[in-house]
Formats: C-alpha cells, structure tokens, sequence
C-alpha cells in the first residue's frame, strides 16, 4: 500500500503532496513502482496534530480519489477518522476505508462502515493523535492491543460489516513508546491469530529514530522501515503501508527470492 498524504503536515511527507496533481503524480509513480493500492489521507495524524473540518478533508482528497480513479483501476483507500469523509470518498471511487479510530469518530461509523459495503482497516490507537505520545502505558501491550482490536471487530460485524471486509493493524506509533512499538513488532503472530488480515504501517516512524539519533528527518529512516517491513514480511502480515514503495518492494523481493532458493 503506497501512502499518498495530501496535506501541508504530514510528519513523513508534509506539504510535497498537497497540490492535486502532486498527489495525483505520486500515486502514479507509487503504482507504476510496484504498489498494488494506494491510502489517500487528507489529515495528518502525526503526534499534535490539529483535528481538520470534515470540509476541509473533503476539499483535499475528494479531488485527488477523483482525478486517480479516472487514471487507474488500483484499490483506493480512503485514510479518514470521520465516516462522512469515508463515504463520499467512496461516492467518489475509494474502495477501502482505512481508519485509525478504528469506526470510533462517531457514533454511527460502524453502521455507516456497513452501509459503504466496502473493506475496512481497524487500527489500534492509545489516546488521541494530539496527546498520544504524552504518556503511553499499558500492562501487556500485545494483550491490550489484541483485546482491542477483537473489541473493534466485533463491533463492526455486530453493526453488520462483513467479517471477511475487516483488517487490523497494531497501530505502530499510535500512543506507544519504543518499547511498545519493539514489543508489538516482535509479537505479530499474536495479532495474526485473531483470524483477520493485518495490515503494518511502519515506514519512516519515529520509532527508527529512537534507535538511530542521526535520523530525525523521517526521509531518513529508509533502512529502519525496509528492516521492519522485512520482518512483518516474515511474519506473514498482508499488506505494508509505505511512502518508498520502490525500495520496500525490492526489499521484498530479494528477501522472498533469498526464502523460495531455501527450498
Ligand atoms: N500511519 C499513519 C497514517 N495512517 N493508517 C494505518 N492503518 N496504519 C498506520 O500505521 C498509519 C495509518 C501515519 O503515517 P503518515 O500518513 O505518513 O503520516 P501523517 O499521519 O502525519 O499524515
């Protein structure tokens, strides 16, 4: 999943993409380097971000999804906390709903999730992206976070999304300390045994500089993201949301060619 962000503050990205045909031509290049679908998000959620007008991510995607779904067939998601963002991005050609409250932006979420009829990425958050990273704490991290995501999914099937509509994710740097985010990564199989797809969102996150100081600019956290994405690879995880979808696909492919000469 190659991550286009339409906005002016994106922690890894702000600002590079936030005209329409910037966005447009990144999630070209992204598919023309080997993404088999695209995340569009209008808001960024990097830790203090300020909340955006449902409006206002509206005026920034909509366009975008748009202008990218006359151009190619590829999976659109939408990446949204706020289901009437989710539905005219589907109105307007999106396919997934990728949402980092995993349907808790409001009340009716889960129901409008079902009414979308369309796949839908729970994600696993501790506090709101402003606060997040104030103080994260948790007994067991993977047991929490596991506890939640089965929470999350079965209160979108009980408000009728199909089960084989929903995937989670740990929510890698989402109100988690290094420790946390190491801990979660090294227990993925946890989380894969709840019996749904899981999707891993750790390119260029902070978690690589807390292991390399030198890397405070996020483009810079390249070898960490492919090391991470190796390992989620390994450990079986569907799909891999990144900015580099070149290098990580390549990544991939010599770490699956090096496993398949194994025999
Ligand atoms: N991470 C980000 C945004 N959306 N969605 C899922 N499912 N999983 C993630 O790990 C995830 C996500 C943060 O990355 P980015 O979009 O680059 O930054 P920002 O939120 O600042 O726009």
């Amino acid at each position: 999943m190659g991550v286009v962000n339409v906005t002016p503050d994106s922690f890894s990205d702000g600002g590079r993409f936030f005209s329409v045909q910037a966005a447009v031509d990144q999630g070209l290049r992204l598919l023309s380097e080997g993404a088999d679908m695209l995340d569009i998000g209008g808001e960024s959620t990097r830790p203090g971000a300020a909340p955006l007008s449902a409006q206002a991510e509206m005026d920034r995607v909509l366009p975008v999804i748009e202008a990218l779904r006359q151009s190619t067939p590829c999976p659109i998601s939408i990446d949204t906390q706020k289901a009437e963002v989710a539905r005219a991005a589907v109105q307007m050609g999106a396919t997934i709903w990728n949402d980092v409250s995993a349907l808790r932006g409001s009340k009716e979420a889960a129901q409008i999730a079902a009414e979308l009829g369309v796949p839908v990425v729970l994600m696993h958050m501790q506090g709101e992206p402003g606060t997040m990273q104030h103080a994260p704490h948790y007994e067991d991290v993977v047991a929490e976070v596991c506890a939640f995501l089965s929470e999350r999914a079965g209160a979108a099937m009980d408000a009728g999304v199909a089960r084989g509509a929903i995937s989670l994710d740990p929510g890698i740097g989402f109100g988690k300390s290094l420790a946390h985010n190491l801990t979660l990564l090294a227990h993925l199989d946890q989380i894969m045994a709840l019996g749904f797809p899981v999707l891993l969102g750790v390119s260029r996150k902070r978690f690589v500089q807390a292991l390399d100081p030198s890397a405070s600019d996020p483009t810079d956290r390249l070898g960490g993201s492919l090391a991470a994405a190796l390992m989620g690879v390994k450990m079986g995880v569907d799909v891999i949301r990144v900015h580099d979808v070149r290098e990580t696909v390549q990544a991939v492919r010599v770490w699956q060619a090096i496993q398949a000469a194994r025999g």
